[in-house]
């Protein structure tokens, strides 16, 4: 049997309705929503007609084993707050469409909380060990909801953790996220590698006041000393960091967030990654003591949440192997070998067994945005070189 491109697209295209928004092919999916457990309600059907058995686990991951020893294959299929419809669903979706059309079994995953609605890649982390589900409960989105509450929106469906050992292997394909492939006219990136990332809260406390009466040198604005800390923040990670390491303040809640308010409180979060450990260390020194001179000069009361984080990782080099045959293959000339500045579930299932990762084009580069999207040519390339890699891998 050999891979239908038709149904994978529609299969692609009807995960989207899920959560669909926007004005072209957007999603609003997160973690524990109504739409993310609609489609993964819909995806447990696709996976059953497949002929594999369908298992929730205690987060919500879901799984669909085939029987005895198989090679793992699948991503995520929540969304960010305002997503694509590929980031995620591309890699669940091509996954399901080897495991109906491949000789050899494969089972398929679709983690639960990939985009981090929780912590960071929060389903696979569990799953893998490298979270704790106790220490995970804790942990609350940025509206104060707890992961506990949230995950229990699945209790009707969700059963034992899977055991890992029944998996041989796991490759996840996914969009690149990023410019490399599109701006070089190729198809494919096999991954060598992952970055590692950290994530952290801060909280700056000033005090709330008017906005009219207190004059500015007694002010103890907390937006004020966030800005500070931002500007600083770059001018001392000027001699630490490489072209490929990123740091991103993305969320930020003022209190109380009004105009005639000088705001008392600043929480934010404070995300960076880089492919070195040491480098990621210096950062978080860094990022503590800047902030610590901001909030000692203007009077604040300073607070970190948890540290979140994951590990660079390289990909094994025989599954590796197995996709660049498959991407010379179906895109001769055309694909390279690239690090992934994005984090994946693949980063937390290489704790279990050997993991591999493939890349298509994202258009202009755009991702975690509803313009995201990759040429259907591109998407169907992919699906080829895995289909070329799987069958390779149980010739192997
Ligand atoms: O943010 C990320 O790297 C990912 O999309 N979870
Ligand atoms: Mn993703
Ligand atoms: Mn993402
Ligand atoms: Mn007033």
């Amino acid at each position: 049997m050999t891979v239908n491109a038709e149904r994978f697209m529609e299969d692609l295209h009807k995960l989207r309705s899920f959560g669909a928004a926007g004005l072209g092919k957007g999603v609003v999916r997160p973690a524990y929503s109504e739409a993310d457990i609609a489609a993964r309600r819909w995806l447990a059907g696709r996976m059953e007609e497949a002929g594999l058995q369908v298992r929730f686990d205690p987060v919500g991951n879901l799984f669909g084993l085939a029987q005895g020893p198989s090679l793992l294959m699948g991503s995520h299929s929540d969304s960010q707050p305002e997503g694509g419809w590929l980031d995620g669903a591309l890699g669940v979706i091509a996954a399901l469409e080897i495991a109906r059309s491949s000789a050899r079994p494969v089972s398929v995953v679709s983690f639960q909380d990939e985009e981090g609605r929780f912590g960071v890649t929060t389903g696979s982390a569990i799953w893998s060990g490298h979270l704790p589900l106790a220490e995970a409960d804790g942990l609350s989105d940025h509206t104060g909801v707890s992961f506990a509450i949230a995950r229990s929106a699945m209790a009707d469906l969700t059963g034992d953790f899977v055991d890992p050992s029944q998996f041989t292997g796991f490759v996840e394909m996914h969009i690149e996220q990023g410019p490399t492939l599109d701006t070089e006219g190729e198809q494919i990136g096999v991954v060598g590698d992952i970055v590692g990332i950290r994530d952290m809260k801060v909280t700056f406390e000033g005090q709330q006041n008017h906005a009219g009466t207190t004059p500015m040198h007694l002010r103890r604005d907390a937006f004020q000393a966030l800005g500070e800390f931002n500007t600083r923040l770059g001018e001392r990670f000027r001699n630490v960091v490489t072209p490929r390491t990123v740091w991103t303040i993305g969320h930020v809640s003022l209190h109380p967030n009004a105009s005639s308010i000088v705001p008392g409180r600043a929480r934010f979060s404070m995300q960076w990654r880089d492919g070195d450990t040491t480098r990621l260390a210096r950062m978080e020194e860094i990022i503590r003591a800047t902030a610590q001179e901001v909030a000692e000069a203007r009077g604040m009361k300073l607070s970190f949440g948890p540290l979140l984080g994951l590990e660079p990782v390289a990909m094994d080099p025989a599954l590796r192997a197995a996709l660049e045959q498959g991407a010379e293959a179906v895109a001769p000339g055309r694909w390279r070998r690239m690090p992934s500045g994005a984090l994946h579930d693949a980063t937390n299932v290489s704790r279990l067994m050997p993991v591999a990762m493939l890349f298509v084009p994202s258009i202009g580069g755009i991702s975690h945005d509803f313009a995201e999207d990759t040429a259907e040519a591109d998407l169907v390339a992919g699906l080829r070189v895995l289909d070329h890699a799987v069958a390779a891998l149980g010739r192997g």
